[in-house]
C-alpha cells in the first residue's frame, strides 16, 4: 500500500448530468442506489450503496442521538450530487458536474472549493493545525516499521496509528463535519498541488477537494455546526462520548520501556514519595511478561503477582501493564491453547491461522471482527484483570503491528472479510473486548485504556496517546496541533509520550515538554528502553524543581479537569481545544491558523513555549480580558503580544468570567478531596456579566454516579456596585457537603455570599500571594464556608 498516495480525479468515471434517477444510477461496475436521511439537528447521512460494496464499519455512531429539527436543508442534485443549505445560502456543494465517481472499487466524491475555506480534524495527522492542500490516506500504521527513521524522527509520517475520517470545514464562523463512515483506506485531497518529483505543479484554479474510499459502502455524515463548538458536541454525540473516566487516570503517569517488575515498581513508588512528586499511575512495559506471553508474569520480576500489585496500589498509585494482541505460538501455553480451542485467530485464505513475528517471536493474532473471538478476548482480560487486581491496561501494537509480514493474508471474521475491511478497527475491536473485560472483572470500578491505535468510535472505550515520538523538538512542536485535531475529531482523552520516547531527552526538553502538556487530558512521561533516564529526577535539582511545580499544578487543577470529563460525558464539549473553538474568528485578529495554543476547557489558556532553547514567543490574545499568570496582573486581549518566560513561569492566562475550582494548597502527593476546595473567580471591579461554573464532584472511581452518587453545586459570581456577590446553589449533595474558600483575583472590598445569609457574614477578605505556575499572583481569599 502506498501511503503517499491518493486517488486521482481524472481516472473515475462520474455520474453524467441527470444521470440520477429516482436516487438510482449505473456506473462501471456498480448500480448505485442513494439513500439520504434527515437526522435532526442538521445532522444527514448521505449513503451510496452498490451491490459491489459491503457496509463492515463498527463505528457504532449513534444515529437516534439528536432530538429536535434540522433547520439546514440536503438537496439531492440530479448529477448524484448534493448540497447543505441553510436559508438562501450553500454551506457546502459537491462539484456541478463529476460530484460522485467510481474506479473500480474506489469511489470519490468532489466538492466546490469556496474562497476563505478552512480546513481541520482528521483525527491523528502530523501536518499541522489546519489542513489546505493536504493531501492524505486514513491506514492505520505501525509508524516506527512502517516509515524510514528519517521521518519519524523528524515527525513527518503519515499516516499514523489511528484513524478517524473526519474533515472540519470552516467558513467564517460556520462550521461544517464530514464524516466519513467506512473502515478502508479513506483518503482525502484538500485541493492538493499538483506535484512533480518535489516539485510544484503551477495550477491557475483553486482544485476541488474531494474524499473518497478504496471499497466499501459510500456512507457519509454531514454535520452543520454551526460554531465549532456545537459541530464538536454533535460529533461526539454521534461518535459516542468517553464515559467518565476514574479519577486515577487524570493524574501523572510514569512510564519506560524496561519498567518490568515489583522492585521497579517499589521503587519508582518510594522516589515520588521522597521527591514529593503526585504520580497515580505506575506502568509496567512488556518486559513483565513470561517471554512476551500476553497475560503472564514473569516469575522473577513477580513472584507473587497479585499480592505484590496490591501493596503498591494500596500506597495509592495504580500499576498498568501493557498488553499486546499477539499471541506466542507455543503448545501448551494456555491462552495459546484455549485460543486455538475458540477459533480464536485471524485466518489466512488457505483456512491457516495467519502468523506474524512480534516480540514472543512467531504469532497468531486475535480476530476482534468476529463475536466469539472477542468473547473469547473478554474472558480473557477478565481473568487477568481479576487475578491481578489492575484496573487498566495499555492497548499496544494494535495497528495491528505484525513484524514484516505482509498484511494482506490476515483476514477477519472467521476469514470471510478481506485485510482492508477491518484493518482500521482492529483496535477498536481490542479496545471494545478488553474494556468489557474489565468490567466483567471489576463492575463497579470505571476501567481506564489506553490505546496506541484506533477508529472513528474509538473514545468510548479508551484514552489514546499518540504513539512513539522522539525527544525533540519537532515532536514538541507536532504535540498541540495533532492533540487539538484528534479532540475535534471525537477523540478527547488524548496526549503525547511526555519528554519524548525515541532517543535521549534533555533537562530544557523536560521542562518546555512538561510546561506545555501540564494540562493536556492524558499526562504520561515514557521513554524506550535504553535512553537515559527520564524521571523527574533524572536531570538534578533545578529541573526536578520545574517539573515538579508543573505535576504539582496539575493536581491542583484536577477539580476543573475532571469537570471538563463530566462535561465531556453529558454534552460532548472538547477538554483540550483552539481558539477557534471558544472565540470568533475576527478579521482583525485572525484564530484559524492559530495552532500552538489552546484553551484547557473554557477558562484556562496556554501559549506554551514550543522550543527547547527559547524562552520567548508570540500569543495571540482573542478578545477578553485576562489574568496573566507571566505578568500576575489582568492584561487585555485583542491582540497579539510577544512574551518572554523565566526558567520556572509559561506563558499561562485566564479568561475573564471564568471561575476555577482548585484544591486547597500545593498538592505533594496524588490523594485528593474533592469536596474541599478553592473557587478562583476571574472577575475584576470593573467586570460586567456573571460567571459561572457547575461543580461536581463524586468518589472518582465507580458508576454511583449514573444513580445519582454525586454532588453538585451552582456557583454564580457578578459585581455589582464594587462589591463581588456569589451564589452558591447546591443541588444535591449525595456525596457530602462542600467547603469552599474563595480566592479573587482584584481587591474587591467586600464579597457577599449567598445575599445576606447570616452564617455566613460578615466574609473578611485576606490579602496574600498565590504561588502559582512559577509566578506570585496577588489575591484576596476568604476563610473556608461549608454549602
Ligand atoms: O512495548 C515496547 C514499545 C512501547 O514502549 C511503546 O510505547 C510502543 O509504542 N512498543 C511500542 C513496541 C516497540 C516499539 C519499537
Amino acid at each position: 500500500m502506498y501511503f503517499n498516495k491518493i486517488q486521482n480525479p481524472p481516472n473515475f468515471a462520474f455520474i453524467p448530468p441527470h444521470g440520477l434517477k429516482k436516487n438510482r444510477a449505473t456506473l462501471p461496475g456498480h448500480k448505485i442506489v442513494l439513500r439520504t436521511a434527515d437526522l435532526g439537528e442538521d445532522v444527514f447521512e448521505i449513503s451510496y450503496e452498490s451491490p459491489a460494496w459491503e457496509y463492515r464499519s463498527h463505528s457504532g455512531l449513534d444515529l437516534n442521538a439528536f432530538k429536535s429539527p434540522s433547520r439546514a436543508e440536503l438537496q439531492i442534485a440530479p448529477h448524484g450530487g448534493f448540497a447543505i443549505r441553510s436559508g438562501r445560502s450553500n454551506l457546502l456543494a459537491t462539484l456541478p458536474q463529476e460530484a460522485f465517481g467510481v474506479c473500480g472499487q474506489s469511489w470519490m466524491v468532489q466538492f466546490a472549493p469556496e474562497s476563505g475555506q478552512q480546513f481541520y480534524g482528521m483525527g491523528e495527522k502530523n501536518n499541522g493545525f489546519e489542513k489546505s492542500g493536504v493531501r492524505t490516506k486514513f491506514w492505520n500504521t505501525d509508524v516506527w516499521a512502517d516509515f524510514h527513521a528519517d521521518a519519524f524522527i523528524n515527525g513527518t509520517t503519515d499516516p499514523m496509528y489511528l484513524s478517524v475520517p473526519y474533515l472540519i470545514i470552516k467558513k467564517g464562523n460556520t462550521y461544517l463535519g464530514l464524516l466519513v463512515d467506512n473502515p478502508h483506506a479513506v483518503y482525502m485531497g484538500i485541493s492538493p498541488q499538483v506535484s512533480i518529483g518535489g516539485e510544484q505543479l503551477k495550477t491557475e484554479l483553486r482544485q476541488p477537494f474531494f474524499i473518497g474510499s478504496s471499497d466499501g459502502t459510500a456512507r457519509m455524515y454531514v454535520i452543520v455546526g454551526p460554531t465549532l463548538h456545537d459541530l464538536t458536541c454533535k460529533f461526539q454525540r454521534l461518535v459516542g462520548v468517553t464515559p467518565r473516566p476514574p479519577l486515577w487516570s487524570l493524574g501523572y503517569q510514569q512510564c519506560r520501556w524496561g519498567y518490568q517488575s515489583y522492585q521497579c515498581l517499589d521503587n519508582l513508588d518510594k522516589n515520588f514519595s521522597k521527591h514529593g512528586i503526585p504520580c497515580d499511575g505506575l506502568w509496567l512495559d512488556i518486559d513483565y511478561m513470561r517471554g512476551y506471553r500476553v497475560f503472564t508474569f514473569e516469575q522473577k520480576h513477580f513472584s507473587a503477582p497479585s499480592a505484590q500489585i496490591a501493596r503498591i496500589q494500596k500506597r495509592g498509585r495504580k500499576v498498568v501493564p501493557i498488553i499486546d494482541p499477539g499471541v506466542k505460538i507455543d503448545p501448551g501455553y494456555h491462552v495459546y491453547d484455549s485460543g486455538l480451542k475458540s477459533k480464536a485467530y485471524c485466518k489466512t485464505p488457505a483456512g491457516k491461522d495467519f502468523v506474524g513475528f512480534v516480540w514472543p517471536g512467531a504469532t497468531v493474532f486475535p480476530d476482534f471482527a468476529s463475536p466469539k473471538a472477542r468473547a473469547w478476548w473478554v474472558g480473557q482480560v477478565a481473568q487477568f484483570a481479576s487475578g491481578s487486581g489492575i484496573q487498566g491496561a495499555w492497548l499496544d501494537m494494535n495497528d495491528p503491528a505484525v513484524g514484516a509480514s505482509e498484511l494482506d493474508p490476515m483476514l477477519f471474521n472467521g476469514g470471510k472479510w478481506d485485510h482492508s475491511s477491518y484493518h482500521n478497527q482492529y483496535a477498536l475491536g481490542m479496545a471494545m473486548a478488553s474494556r468489557e473485560g474489565f468490567l466483567k472483572a471489576h463492575p463497579d470500578k470505571r476501567p481506564f485504556l489506553l490505546s496506541r491505535s484506533g477508529f472513528t468510535g474509538m473514545s468510548k472505550y479508551a484514552a489514546i496517546w499518540t504513539g512513539d515520538n522522539f525527544s525533540n523538538d519537532h515532536h514538541l512542536k507536532n504535540a498541540v496541533p495533532m492533540s487539538l485535531n484528534l479532540a475535534l475529531s471525537g477523540i478527547p482523552f488524548n496526549g503525547p509520550d511526555a519528554g519524548g520516547f525515541g532517543g535521549h531527552t534533555t533537562a530544557e526538553l523536560m521542562i518546555a515538554w512538561f510546561k506545555m502538556q501540564f494540562l493536556f487530558p492524558f499526562f504520561r512521561n515514557h521513554t524506550h528502553q535504553g535512553c537515559r533516564a527520564q524521571e523527574p529526577w533524572a536531570f538534578g535539582t533545578k529541573t526536578l524543581g520545574i517539573l515538579r511545580e508543573y505535576i504539582r499544578l496539575r493536581y491542583k487543577l484536577l477539580p476543573y479537569l475532571y469537570n471538563l470529563y463530566i462535561r465531556h460525558e453529558q454534552t460532548g464539549e472538547a477538554i483540550l481545544r483552539p481558539l477557534i473553538y471558544d472565540f470568533e474568528d475576527t478579521g482583525k485578529l485572525p484564530l484559524g491558523h492559530v495552532g500552538d495554543q489552546f484553551m484547557a476547557g473554557p477558562a484556562i489558556m496556554q501559549a506554551p513555549v514550543l522550543s527547547s532553547s527559547s524562552d520567548a514567543r508570540e500569543v495571540t490574545l482573542p478578545e477578553a480580558h485576562w489574568f496573566s499568570c507571566l505578568d500576575a496582573k489582568w492584561i487585555r486581549g485583542g491582540r497579539k503580544l510577544r512574551v518572554k518566560q523565566k526558567a520556572r513561569t509559561t506563558p499561562l492566562y485566564f479568561r475573564e468570567g471564568g471561575i476555577v475550582p482548585m484544591q486547597v494548597g500545593a498538592r505533594k502527593d496524588q490523594k485528593n478531596d474533592l469536596g474541599k476546595i478553592e473557587l478562583h473567580i476571574f472577575l475584576r471591579k470593573d467586570s460586567k456579566g456573571t460567571a459561572t461554573c457547575r461543580y461536581i464532584f463524586d468518589d472518582g472511581e465507580s458508576f454511583q454516579y449514573r444513580k445519582g452518587g454525586e454532588s453538585e453545586y451552582f456557583i454564580e459570581a457578578k459585581v455589582s456596585s464594587g462589591k463581588l456577590q456569589v451564589k452558591v446553589d447546591k443541588l444535591r449533595a449525595n456525596c457530602g457537603a462542600l467547603e469552599v474558600s474563595f480566592v479573587l483575583y482584584d481587591g474587591f472590598k467586600t464579597i457577599v455570599v449567598n445575599g445576606v445569609d447570616p452564617q455566613v457574614h460578615p466574609l473578611t477578605l485576606k490579602k496574600g500571594v498565590h504561588e502559582f505556575a512559577g509566578s506570585k499572583l496577588p489575591v484576596w481569599t476568604t476563610a473556608p464556608l461549608r454549602f
